[in-house]
């Protein structure tokens, strides 16, 4: 899928899917759901070479939601391309004796690593971006983390080994839409200049508009061509995006919809998907 309006209405997709499975099901972290969207999506239908098929394959391209808690965008594009049923994810979701539990599993074919402890996507990323350079690899790896994440000191421990290293391999996104669990990064935990922080540690920095679909597949292009460092792709998005009552919302975090706010959820998103058409 190459074609900037199909992965916009893939991205539509993908949104009610979520919104249909949190409330079915009765749980998930919507917000970060929402803001990671165009990344995700860019990365599945576009910029990662992996597939069901491949799911082993040692030379393919491997992806860490190191924002373990937004995990029900991934497994609703892991469905939708292919890794497993579909009616399985919608059914069985975070329900008692359910592989599908609340965090990425790495039972789950398509996932690369246990993730939902903050802080250790990407030190792991590192580690495999090391390996494949050791071992001559042309496979690339990429993580996505929030931006209250930011605050635990691995995450700083691996952005310097991953300078260190030079990891040209290596393509981190933050999830920057400015909330974390309890309210606003910059009360809870502020990163003054991030950009200005990555470059110290001698990443290639891009700031985008994160929620804009042709911003971020240019930025993923540009960080695949990087030489001599590891990029970091800072995406400046809007937590809930694509609800109008979620958005920007520290309260949509983690909550669940009342029927009226399902509805109008899917109205909001049909209507968008329809001038997507
Ligand atoms: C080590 C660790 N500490 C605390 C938590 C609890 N927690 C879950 S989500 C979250 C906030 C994360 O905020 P952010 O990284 O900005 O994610 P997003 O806004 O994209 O949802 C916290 C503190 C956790 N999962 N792991
Ligand atoms: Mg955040």
């Amino acid at each position: 899928m190459n074609a900037i309006r199909d992965l916009e209405r893939k991205a539509c997709e993908i949104r009610m899917d979520v919104v249909r499975l949190v409330y079915t099901t009765g749980c998930g972290h919507i917000g970060g759901d929402m803001s990671e969207m165009e990344a995700m999506v860019a990365l599945y239908y576009k910029h990662l070479n992996c597939s069901p098929e491949k799911e082993k394959d040692p030379d393919r391209d491997r992806f860490i939601l190191s924002k373990g808690h937004a995990v029900e965008t991934l497994y609703c594009i892991l469905a939708d391309r292919g890794y497993f049923d579909r009616e399985e994810l919608m059914s069985t979701y975070s329900r008692c004796r359910s592989r599908f539990i609340g965090h990425p599993n790495n039972k789950i074919p398509g996932v690369e690593m246990n993730s939902g402890s903050l802080g250790h996507g990407l030190p792991m990323a590192v580690g495999m971006a090391l390996a494949g350079k050791m071992d001559r690899k042309d496979y690339r790896i990429y993580t996505v983390m929030g931006d209250g994440e930011l605050a635990e000191g691995s995450v700083w421990e691996g952005a310097m080994a991953a300078g260190h290293y030079k990891l040209d391999n290596l393509c981190a996104i933050v999830d920057r839409n400015r909330l974390q669990i309890s309210g606003t990064t910059e009360e809870v935990m502020s990163h003054g200049n991030l950009e200005e922080r990555f470059m110290a540690f001698g990443w290639n920095v891009l700031s985008v508009p994160g929620n804009h679909m042709a911003a971020m597949d240019g930025a993923l292009t540009v960080a695949g061509q990087s030489a001599g460092k590891p990029t970091v792709i800072i995406a400046n998005t809007v937590k809930g995006c694509g609800v109008s009552f979620m958005e920007d919302n520290a309260a949509w975090h983690h909550r669940v919809f009342s029927r009226e706010q399902y509805e109008q959820a899917m109205a909001e998103l049909q209507d968008r998907r329809a001038r997507l058409l």
